[in-house]
């Protein structure tokens, strides 16, 4: 059995430790998936049942601000408040553990975050993104783009297509050892292409996509045909983005989202992400639709929704959904 320690020394083996910056920082955008991945074939390296698609937000994301201290222990600053003794500080201890060196080194981490944290808007896929590529700043390692998305995988499944900007497609690859379970960039630049964030809740939620996923895979009848779909579902996905076919990547997208949600709710005990609100804004996106507007939702580990739709029907879009953030993935940055 591989462990998250071996995929650390395959990839860094030849790398050192010394410092070279002393203030490294760096960012990384949160990302939704069109395709979801909801199952692990290894639960210990966050290795997928299947590929998924997801799209980045642009300037949604996190930075990390990333220094070595001389104190025994890891210090940890989230949008300027200091955290330790949780959950949050204990998962981020683990994922730093990995990156120690010889020394061993230890860390003050400061996290700015501009995403609401574990209302399934991927809130840990943007923050161990911006984690290693912080650590390679601060080493210069150099790492190419496949090794970082490895190791970002490592601090959360979804956090292996946050090392990129734009359409993202993760592999679910076949080893073992994971090292061809990564992300690589699907090669488009589709600037009409908006997602609108529809956000009503904010809590955290109460069961997390790590628990979410084993329960699913340990308890609902459907896991094995989620997993058959899910697998076919994210070619055709990709396939529609590279078409940039909307409608037929609208529709994909959100059976996609209904599917995942429905083989969580099939799990003994259901699991159930939606409020009589996600329901009420999913009624009228479908209402929306009837009446000639291309506009589709996605739904991940929360209640919260995300439209996609063209920026020719943005101005609609706001007249609809009051409090929607709109992003533009493809206008923040150069692609
Ligand atoms: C996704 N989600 O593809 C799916 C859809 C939530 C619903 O990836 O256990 O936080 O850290 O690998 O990455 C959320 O799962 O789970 C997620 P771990 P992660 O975006």
């Amino acid at each position: 059995m591989f462990t998250k320690n071996d995929t650390v020394k395959c990839i860094l083996h030849n790398k050192n430790w010394k410092i070279t910056e002393k203030n490294a920082q760096a960012y990384a955008p949160s990302n939704i998936a069109l395709a979801k991945y909801w199952g692990k074939r290894n639960a210990e390296l966050n290795l997928p049942a299947n590929p998924s698609v997801s799209i980045s937000l642009a300037d949604k994301g996190a930075t990390a601000i990333i220094n070595t201290i001389p104190d025994p222990q890891d210090k940890f600053i989230i949008n300027q408040k200091n955290v330790f003794g949780n959950k949050h500080s204990a998962r981020l201890t683990q994922y730093l553990d990995l990156f120690r060196g010889p020394k061993p080194q230890f860390y003050q981490l400061e996290l700015q975050v501009n995403i609401p944290f574990a209302a399934g808007l991927a809130s840990s896929a943007c923050i161990f993104a911006s984690i290693i590529l912080a650590l390679n700043n601060l080493y210069a390692w150099q790492l190419k783009t496949h090794e970082l998305s490895i190791l970002a995988r490592l601090g959360s499944g979804s956090a292996a297509r946050s090392i990129q900007h734009g359409f993202v497609e993760w592999d679910k690859g076949i080893r073992d050892d994971g090292l061809d379970s990564f992300a690589t960039l699907i090669p488009i630049r589709w600037s009409e292409f908006c997602v609108g964030l529809c956000i009503f809740e904010t809590k955290e939620k109460a069961v997390s996509s790590r628990e979410g996923m084993q329960h699913t895979e340990a308890t609902s009848p459907f896991y094995a045909d989620w997993v058959e779909y899910a697998n076919q579902s994210a070619g055709e996905i990709k396939s529609a983005i590279l078409q940039q076919d909307f409608l037929r990547l609208g529709e994909l997208a959100e059976t996609n989202a209904a599917t995942m949600h429905s083989t969580m709710l099939s799990a003994n005990p259901p699991i159930r992400y939606h409020t009589q609100q996600t329901l009420d804004h999913i009624q009228q996106v479908k209402k929306l639709r009837q009446t000639g507007l291309k506009v589709f939702y996605t739904q991940d580990a929360g209640p919260n929704l995300k439209l996609l739709f063209l920026s020719s029907d943005m101005e609609s879009i706001k007249q609809h959904f009051s409090n929607i953030e709109i992003i533009q993935p493809f206008h923040a940055v150069s692609l």
